[in-house]
């Protein structure tokens, strides 16, 4: 049984939903539980995962460990098929998730005041470029992965939620807006958002 570090709604959220969707057995545990977290990571980050005597990190290296390892129909074996997918997968790690990373940092970073409201700004109109950019790839299909939802659309979904938490207008298409909706009712993601909040 794999043992998955997590926060409550962070980015492991989806690490959760792909244990789920591949239909694997796990034990959730809330980081800010953990004595000595950084003795697990030293960059203090979630998701973790424990593979028996093997400690797994990076959010996107975890889930592509994973797709690897078991049989599924979220990464494509066909190369240029599951070469989009791994893309879009390091796109939604490497480029969406640390322009939401942003949002965080003003938060804590900045002082109150109108420097502040313009950083928020900034970061949300970079935002909201890429999902342009995503609304793009939406026009021929419901998801990144096509007519199902893949690894990368569960991601995009978990950051999307976090722009509610911010003072920031963040446009997205009604393609966009559709696409998380779906991904939100998957009874793996809302069975995964149940368990954060046991
Ligand atoms: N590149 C890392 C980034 C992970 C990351 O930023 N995780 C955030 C939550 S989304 C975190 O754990 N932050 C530390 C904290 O909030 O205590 C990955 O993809 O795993």
């Amino acid at each position: 049984m794999y043992k998955l570090y997590y926060l409550p709604g962070a980015c492991s959220l989806a690490t959760q939903v792909v244990l789920r969707e591949l239909d694997q057995r796990f034990e959730l545990i809330d980081k800010q539980a953990v004595d000595n977290f950084s003795a697990i990571n030293p960059v203090g980050a979630v998701p973790v995962l424990v593979d028996g005597d093997q400690t797994l990190r990076e959010g996107a290296a975890i889930l592509l460990y994973l797709l690897d390892k078991h049989p599924n129909s979220l990464l494509p074996e066909a190369p240029v098929a599951r070469q989009q997918a791994i893309e879009n997968i390091l796109f939604a790690n490497a480029t969406m998730h640390p322009a939401y990373g942003r949002l965080f940092f003003i938060q804590q970073a900045i002082d109150e005041g109108g420097a502040k409201q313009a950083a928020f700004d900034a970061a949300a109109q970079a935002i909201s470029a890429l999902w342009q950019s995503v609304d793009q790839q939406l026009q021929q299909q419901p998801f990144l992965g096509g007519d199902s939802p893949s690894v990368a659309d569960i991601m995009l979904t978990v950051y999307y939620r976090w722009g509610g938490s911010f003072p920031v207008d963040i446009v997205v298409s009604e393609r966009v807006a559709r696409m998380t909706e779906k991904v939100m009712a998957m009874p793996s993601f809302v069975q995964a958002q149940a368990a954060e909040q046991q």
